[in-house]
């Protein structure tokens, strides 16, 4: 059984693509402000002179959702589940529609889920945390205890190692949604588990802390004892609420800027060791198959990368030329990030976009332009540069280094070709 989608090279109508630059690509970019946009009718709009039904009946009573969903205008924002990546949807991925959603916060309700072994519903009740090992006190926790240590928040993205994994292979599927949704940002609450750490007492050799979920396939994942005592929460509430059952209900690990694989969900014990346990999920999943087929293991961080949201293959232009919202993603498991750029052009010239509210360390960051679109073809991309000064890697810079063969890992630049009929093609740029 595959694991992790890998995809194959080809997209769904089993043609390879490759895009190229073509001459004159480069489309007008002059900055704009929306003025001009909102034009007077001309002819009477009866949405305006007409009495509408939603102005002459009652709505809907304050006791019809006592917990509401989206209004159903809006039911095509949902999971996307794709068949043929996984053999099972017990142990598969969906992906986030992130090309419907602005801002920076993923509600939880349609943020990507990965399961090894299917979402269990585990109760606070049955809920037990234990810590072990190499700790002067082993303890065991019940979920009201947890609620008694205080707590903190934190605001950071998961995204699972093989976000963007089926692009090793060359531009797929269509859709930044599949492409690069493999990723949610929510606000956590909980217990740092450094609090929880101290209370058990980790003894000097405790280097290592071993992290293992309640499910079937416990995603047992090993973490160096810094970053567990750095910024690493046991979280209980995400987005204001509970935890999703699908998000680890009702605790889960948060670990900034790493990658998903270590956000263990439904945790149950924390073993500390002095040296770490090398388990299937860091040996054999989660490494990085390099081109003379060693693997390199332990690549936790995620780097600085950035996606074009709107327009994107599911989202083309409709409105034609003039006035265009470009709006993105930007993130870094290294910290802030500090500056998108943005190219119309495939990459040969590129405009600094606006960071649109706060860019907060390991954290989804939205970003913005706006111009004035001539109506011609452009090749979109958007590049990242974090805190540390890195910047985002083409693709072939990219495959330089890491070859063909990986699934995890790829923070390659992103190109959506935009077609002057405004529909979004999915293409890499040579
Ligand atoms: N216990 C447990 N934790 C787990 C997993 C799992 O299958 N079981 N999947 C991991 C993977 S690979 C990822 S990418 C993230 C996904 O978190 P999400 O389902 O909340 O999006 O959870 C991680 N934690
Ligand atoms: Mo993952």
């Amino acid at each position: 059984m595959k694991d992790e989608p890998t995809g194959n090279g080809k997209d769904a109508a089993g043609t390879s693509r490759r895009a190229f630059l073509r001459a004159g690509a480069a489309a007008g970019a002059g900055l704009v402000t929306g003025a001009g946009i909102a034009r007077a009718a001309e002819t009477p709009d009866p949405l305006i002179t007409e009495v509408q039904p939603w102005a002459t009946e009652f709505g809907e009573a304050v006791d019809a959702h006592p917990y509401g969903l989206p209004i159903h205008f809006e039911s095509h924002v949902k999971r996307q589940y794709v068949e043929w990546l996984t053999e099972s949807p017990v142990s598969s991925i969906n992906f986030t529609p992130i090309h419907a959603l602005e801002g920076t916060i993923t509600p939880q309700g349609c943020a990507f889920e990965r399961h090894h072994s299917g979402a269990i519903e585990l109760s606070k009740q049955d809920y037990r945390l234990m810590i072990n090992g190499l700790v002067e006190k082993p303890l065991v926790f019940t979920f009201e205890d947890l609620l008694r240590f205080p707590r903190a928040t934190t605001t950071a993205f998961c995204e699972c190692a093989a976000n963007g994994g089926m692009e090793w292979g060359g531009a797929q599927l269509e859709g930044c949604q599949y492409t690069q949704g493999m990723i949610h940002n929510m606000e956590y609450v909980g217990v740092p588990l450094s609090v929880l750490l101290a209370e058990a007492g980790v003894k000097p050799e405790g280097k290592w802390l071993y992290v293992e979920g309640a499910d079937a396939s416990s995603n047992g994942r090993s973490l160096p004892m810094e970053k567990a005592m750095d910024d690493v929460m046991l979280a209980f509430f995400a987005n204001g609420e509970a935890l999703r059952k699908e998000h680890g209900y009702p605790a889960r690990l948060v670990v900034p800027g790493w990658e998903g694989n270590m956000w263990v969900k439904w945790v149950r014990r924390l073993g500390v060791y002095d040296q770490a346990v090398e388990s299937r999920e860091e040996t054999s999943k989660y490494t990085d198959l390099m081109p003379d087929g060693r693997a390199r293991k332990w690549t936790w961080v995620m780097d600085a990368k950035s996606v074009i949201t709107s327009p994107s293959p599911q989202v083309p232009i409709r409105h034609g030329k003039g006035p265009l919202v470009i709006s993105g993603l930007a993130w870094s498991g290294n910290g802030r990030v500090n500056r998108v750029d943005v190219s119309l052009d495939g990459g040969r010239n590129w405009t600094t976009a606006r960071i649109t509210g706060d860019a907060r360390p390991k954290a989804l960051t939205r970003f913005h332009l706006d111009i004035d679109w001539d109506g011609s073809e452009m090749l979109l991309q958007s590049r990242a540069v974090d805190e540390t000064g890195y910047v985002q890697p083409t693709k072939d810079a990219l495959r330089a280094i890491r070859g063909r063969n990986n699934v995890y890992h790829n923070n390659a630049i992103q190109t959506w070709w935009v077609k002057a009929d405004g529909e979004v093609e999915n293409v890499e740029v040579a």
